[in-house]
């Protein structure tokens, strides 16, 4: 098949899923073109069957913002024409997916869109009432709909009461990048013998909750001599190292800024910490589990999906950093627990989240949508 795929190709889970699916479609033998704005960070080194064109948005002097959705759209539909592409996959519906459908309307019926939503389109961006309606409209448009959870797929039911079939299809790992990796050489410079190491990885949003994460380790620190790793950078970094100096920590946390390849760095620690507030996978819960890294996370939205509860992780109601810390207390006192738990990860990532069964579901979907056996 001939499949233009668009996404957010900087840092970002759903960037991510966009990206490692194109490479896994392309070494299945499809034509895959890459319709951004910058080139994909994940899409690394060169790979046959992918192309990249970018989108620039014109900044004439007469547009207050620079139309980017019309140049988007308007790529969309050049390359299609040029490559004959038989769908756009669009990731994240804002405004790809409305950009997609405009660009099916300029080259013709034929063009089939499929959208994938990724969470904070729905559960943020879905609440702003002068977003709402538009990102119905790209939804009920599309010709097939995927959301990466259950709990996506009824948050957008009840969110836009569409009736459009959404099919959940996981999100998934690169068993062949994410697997428990020997690293002990590493960890040595970051803790001394006998400490634990914890770690976060998010783009340091409000929903993410990188506050609780501070509170979490220093409850942890007390207990068990310990270090953590921060991995990302955003708006609410400067109030975490504020706290992290108040609490005296400077010495303990260690900021690492955004990093683009974390499965070396996830094989270096002993625990995940993800206390978020919304969402809607956890796709670094799931590479935590393909390298062997147990979970200590909020039950929110599509989490309990990914991390089982009491048995690849530990999961606590929203902002209970005091059970969330028992709970990493429990696991690093623990050993065989730990262990258990890490191979009760590896074992569901292999059964649930393997890149081939996902890309096949994709693929399946994709030959649906093309023989029209979706409405
Ligand atoms: O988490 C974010 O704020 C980024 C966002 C994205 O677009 O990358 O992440 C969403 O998509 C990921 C990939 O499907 C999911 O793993 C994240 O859970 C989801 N984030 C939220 O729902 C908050």
């Amino acid at each position: 098949m001939r499949i233009g795929i668009t996404c957010y190709p900087s840092h970002g889970g759903s960037g991510v899923v966009a990206t490692e699916l194109g490479k896994l479609l392309a070494e299945r033998g499809h034509d895959i073109h890459f319709i951004t704005y910058d080139m994909p960070f994940r899409l690394g080194r060169f790979h046959q069957n992918i192309r990249y064109h970018g989108v620039e948005a014109n900044r004439y002097a007469v547009f207050k913002f620079p139309p980017y959705d019309l140049a988007l759209a308007s790529r969309m539909a050049q390359v299609a024409k040029a490559y004959r592409l038989d769908l756009l996959h669009v990731h994240y519906a804002v405004p790809h997916a409305i950009a997609a459908v405009l660009a099916k309307q300029m080259v013709g019926d034929h063009l089939k869109v499929v959208t994938t939503l990724h969470g904070t389109d729905i559960t943020v961006l879905g609440e702003d009432p002068g977003l709402k309606d538009v990102i119905c409209f790209g939804i009920s448009r599309s010709d097939a709909v995927t959301a990466v959870s259950d709990s996506l797929v009824r948050q957008t039911r009840e969110l836009f009461c569409v009736d459009t079939p959404i099919r959940r299809i996981y999100n998934f790992v690169d068993s062949r990048v994410y697997y428990p990796k020997d690293m002990s050489s590493l960890r040595d410079r970051y803790i001394y013998p006998g400490e634990r190491l914890l770690l976060h990885i998010s783009n340091f949003r409000p929903v993410k909750r990188p506050m609780d994460v501070i509170e979490i380790f220093h409850r942890v620190n007390r207990e068990i001599p310990s270090r953590l790793l921060l991995v990302g950078e955003g708006p609410e970094l400067p109030k975490v190292m504020e706290r992290v100096n108040e609490l005296e920590l400077q010495d303990k946390v260690i900021f690492l800024g955004n990093q683009d390849e974390v499965s070396q760095l996830i094989s270096l620690a002993d625990l995940l910490l993800l206390p978020s507030a919304k969402e809607s996978f956890g796709l670094v819960a799931l590479e935590a589990m393909a390298c062997g890294v147990p979970t200590v996370a909020s039950n929110i939205g599509g989490i309990p999906e990914v991390v089982e509860d009491g048995v690849t992780g530990f999961l606590s109601e929203v902002g209970d950093v005091e059970k969330m810390a028992m709970d990493a207390v429990r696991l690093l006192k623990n050993e065989a627990l730990a262990r258990q738990f890490s191979e009760a990860g590896l074992q569901r990532v292999k059964t649930k989240f393997c890149g081939l069964r996902i890309v096949k579901e994709y693929e399946e979907l994709y030959r649906e949508v093309l023989e029209g056996k979706r409405e």
